[in-house]
């Protein structure tokens, strides 16, 4: 059953957007990239920060100055902490300055040393918060329909050094905690679940924080609620939270002892404040992603090759991310051929996550075979592309991107519609600049094999 959603909001969007208000957007326009104006007057990003009442935000701000209390455990952090207890469900929540320092101490909190198995799809920082602490990330692959940890594959790789497993709830599509908690228990292992992208989410309806021994969220700008920077190590269990709890302060447990080795992973007041500003609109912040989600699906529906990762409609989602996948077997244009046409039209689509981590420096070098057992995560690193979303997203934003999308794909499909396209792209380029450039613009497009079908396949 889906779960009922609360109304949505008006939230005026903030691009400039070529096209006038009152005119519906053309069925075709002509790709920037071959000519034709930007969509999009300013850059569409993804990762827009939402907002919550800026009144409000305003008042918890001024209590904090007038209170000169800014960090060092003040009361809006240790109400943030309630808050997000409260909502999840879990027992503990600390609240940190980063998603990446908060896994750094959950990881040396639950004592991971030696090999942890973690996927190499995910943002660099997952494997950085072990590296950073000479642990080695051992990278697994992913299964393909969820982009989350295979199972099977993790177990493949537990060797006497394994100490633990990290898994990443990407997209905020929760991994299959089950079977992941059934294997850490069998063979003694910590597992750490890296949630930065699943606030808000469940799994058979329980909320993400309350699996493995903990789950560690990220607040950053970027996030759907984010708190400016800040993250959180969510767990039940009372001794690791203790412990984390020191260690988030540089091991103080008096004014001058010391008890354990720490360091500064504290949120300030005005973080804490964002968030819990945030926090309050979060309903209206998951509404409007996921009509912007509904809206995505509907607009790119039937185009060739192209998918758009879908959610579990019975569980809680927050749609955070639009993600795409692109099949080049049956797309007419490849990902990054995609990329480039989306660039030139202002539409700041993002690769995110390529390439794995394993192709990064330090790991790269580290462990230059890693690959080998990673194809799926090859794979997958080469067709996905992140959407712009979010409350600064609207209708009309979502219209205008599918158009460049669908316009892009009609010309690589439909030669006659290319040759034209190529003749409009040159006519204006003229008008403007003279000479149509036609070897350099051809270059440009034919090189970078970006729309290359406009050319050689038109
Ligand atoms: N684990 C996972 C799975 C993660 O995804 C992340 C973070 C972490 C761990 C670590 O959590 P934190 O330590 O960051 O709390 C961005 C974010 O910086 C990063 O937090 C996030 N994942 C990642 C997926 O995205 P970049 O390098 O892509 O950021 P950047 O600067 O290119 O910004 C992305 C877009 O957002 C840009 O187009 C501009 C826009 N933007 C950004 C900021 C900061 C704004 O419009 N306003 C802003 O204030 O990493």
């Amino acid at each position: 059953m889906a779960i009922p959603q609360p109304a949505i909001p008006f939230i005026a969007p903030v691009y400039e957007v070529v096209r006038p208000e009152d005119q519906p957007v053309a069925e075709f326009r002509l790709p920037a990239l071959l000519g034709g104006e930007a969509a999009f007057a300013s850059p569409l990003h993804v990762g827009r920060p939402n907002l919550g009442d800026r009144a409000r935000l305003q008042v918890r701000i001024d209590a904090m100055l007038d209170s000169r209390w800014f960090s060092n455990g003040g009361p809006m952090v240790e109400e943030f902490e309630r808050r997000i207890c409260d909502y999840i469900g879990a027992k503990h929540c600390v609240a940190t300055c980063n998603g990446t320092t908060a896994l750094m101490l959950a990881i040396r909190g639950l004592e991971l040393k030696g090999e942890v198995i973690v996927p190499s799809f995910t943002f660099v920082a997952t494997a950085h918060a072990l590296q950073w602490q000479q642990t080695k990330p051992v990278f697994c692959d992913i299964d393909p329909a969820t982009h989350n940890l295979d199972p099977a594959s993790v177990e493949a790789l537990i060797t006497p050094e394994t100490t633990g497993i990290i898994g990443v709830h990407l997209w905020g599509r929760p991994c299959d905690t089950g079977a992941l908690e059934e294997l850490a228990e069998r063979h003694g292992l910590k597992l750490l679940f890296d949630a930065s992208h699943a606030f808000g989410c469940s799994r058979a309806g329980q909320f993400v924080g309350c699996f493995g021994d903990a789950e560690v969220f990220s607040f950053h700008a970027t996030k759907f609620l984010n708190a400016f920077e800040g993250g959180a190590v969510v767990t039940n269990n009372d001794e690791l939270a203790q412990k984390l709890r020191l260690m988030r302060n540089f091991g103080f447990t008096g004014y001058d002892t010391v008890e354990y080795l720490g360091m500064n992973a504290k949120m300030t007041e005005v973080c804490a404040a964002m968030g819990l500003t945030g926090l309050e609109s979060i309903d209206q912040f998951i509404a409007v992603n996921r009509r912007n989600h509904v809206a995505y699906r509907t607009q790119l529906a039937g185009v060739p090759g192209l998918q758009m990762i879908p959610y579990a409609m019975e569980e809680r989602n927050n749609f955070q991310y639009v993600i795409l996948e692109i099949d080049p077997s049956i797309s007419p244009l490849t990902r990054d051929e995609l990329v480039r046409v989306l660039h030139a039209d202002n539409i700041l689509a993002r690769r995110y996550f390529h390439p794995g981590c394993h192709r990064m420096e330090p790991y790269r070098t580290l462990y230059p075979q890693a690959g080998e057992a990673l194809s799926n995560t090859e794979q997958i690193s080469e067709r996905v592309l992140a959407l712009p979303t979010g409350t600064t997203i609207g209708h009309r934003e979502i219209e205008l991107v599918a158009t460049v999308i669908r316009s892009a794909y009609d010309c690589s499909r439909r030669p006659r519609k290319a040759a034209a396209v190529r003749t409009v792209g040159c006519a204006i380029r003229r008008n403007v600049f003279g000479p149509c450039p036609r070897p350099a613009f051809v270059t440009a497009i034919g090189n970078a094999g970006a729309i290359a079908a406009f050319t050689s396949r038109g």
